[in-house]
């Protein structure tokens, strides 16, 4: 009696989480669908809305850095400000990762061509090396 009262619920309850997460995943689509439009109508109409300007402009200007990895090394930018998002591209022919010091970031495996991104929000110097060759390091000063 009871066992059979209990999986009815579990099932009950698996149902509603599923059908929560299909709603909010429509959602999201539709409100990504609908700002993208809005910007387009915006900026290719009004060509003097400085408020439509003001409000494209406050989001823009995410600073975007790139870091490669090629013959067992590490290159690219050494400081960056907060809030940029930093490429890291294996050019290299071998796997190797992006692993910080003191456990901040870590792009697993990234295979010749990977790429791993992350931003960089929080002041300090960090110290990075590739967890597979433990002689390539780093670091990079977010400001
Ligand atoms: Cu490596």
């Amino acid at each position: 009696m009871f066992a059979n009262r209990i999986r009815r619920g579990d099932e009950q309850g698996g149902v509603t989480t599923h059908r929560s997460f299909l709603r909010t995943t429509f959602a999201l689509a539709a409100m990504t669908a609908m700002s993208l439009a809005a910007c387009g109508g915006d900026d290719n109409g009004d060509a003097g809305s400085a408020g439509g300007a003001g409000g494209v402009a406050t989001t823009a200007p995410a600073a975007s850095a790139t870091i490669t990895i090629d013959g067992f090394a590490f290159s690219g930018v050494t400081e960056v400000p907060a809030g940029t998002v930093l490429t890291v591209i294996n050019n290299d022919t071998a796997p190797h990762t992006f692993t910080a010091e003191d456990g901040s970031f870590d792009s697993g495996s990234l295979n010749p061509e990977d790429a791993f991104q992350i931003t960089l929000d929080t002041p300090g110097t960090y110290t990075y090396f590739c967890a597979f060759h433990p002689s390539m390091t780093g670091t990079i000063t977010v400001t």
